[in-house]
């Protein structure tokens, strides 16, 4: 079967000095560089929003980072500004071999929807069209790795599960966020629905 590596939101934004920095985010670029060789297709996602998404606390008055709120999809985090369309947080990190990569698949552009999973978007109902990419490509099993292991991570496992994808996750090669509990949930989460944890 077609094995692909997606590679979520290695991005400088989730990386140590960047706007929504996970602990240790780039402890895993030379680990992930290494596991290219091992697969037919690699996809990276990139989280890609506009100035003024709906995701940032920034455009919510008397609402901090981190802090909840609900939006016609759900409760929604709020996050600082991060990953903003052309910005430098919004790059690839530097040494992440972007050569490697057969597509690039952009997420969160819709100011009044974020989109966690590369999959489906916030609403759980939009596609970003990855799910045809991997099916026409006849790919079939998937192994993820990259940011954060508890939101973008957790959402593109749990979501590419429930579609008929075989999923593996990297832990090892993951960095969460870690927020209220939301690693520990998202571990649950991923292995109820069948996702290999390694
Ligand atoms: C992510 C929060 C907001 C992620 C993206 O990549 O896990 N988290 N946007
Ligand atoms: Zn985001």
């Amino acid at each position: 079967m077609t094995q692909a590596l997606i590679v979520i939101d290695l991005q400088n934004d989730f990386c140590p000095g960047g706007a929504l920095a996970v602990p240790g985010g780039d402890d895993i670029v030379p680990g992930i560089n290494a596991l290219m060789e091992d697969f037919d297709a690699v996809v990276l996602t990139q989280d890609w929003h506009p100035g003024d998404h709906s995701s940032f606390a920034s455009q919510h008055a008397d609402k901090a980072p981190m802090e909840m709120t609900n939006m016609p999809y759900g409760p929604q985090v709020l996050w600082p500004d991060h990953c903003v369309q052309g910005s430098e947080g919004a790059v690839f990190h530097p040494e992440l071999n972007t050569d490697r990569a057969d597509q690039v698949l952009r997420k969160g552009f819709r100011r009044a929807i974020d989109s966690y999973s590369a999959f489906f978007e916030n609403d759980q109902k939009t596609p970003t069209g990855l799910e045809g990419y991997l099916r026409t490509r006849g790919i079939g099993k998937l192994t993820m790795v990259g940011l954060a292991t508890d939101f973008c991570v957790n959402f593109s496992a749990v979501d590419a599960a429930k579609l008929g994808f075989d999923v593996t996750v990297r832990t090892d090669l993951c960095r969460a966020i870690d927020l209220d509990g939301s690693l520990a949930a998202a571990m649950a989460g991923m292995r109820e629905v069948g996702v290999s944890l390694n």
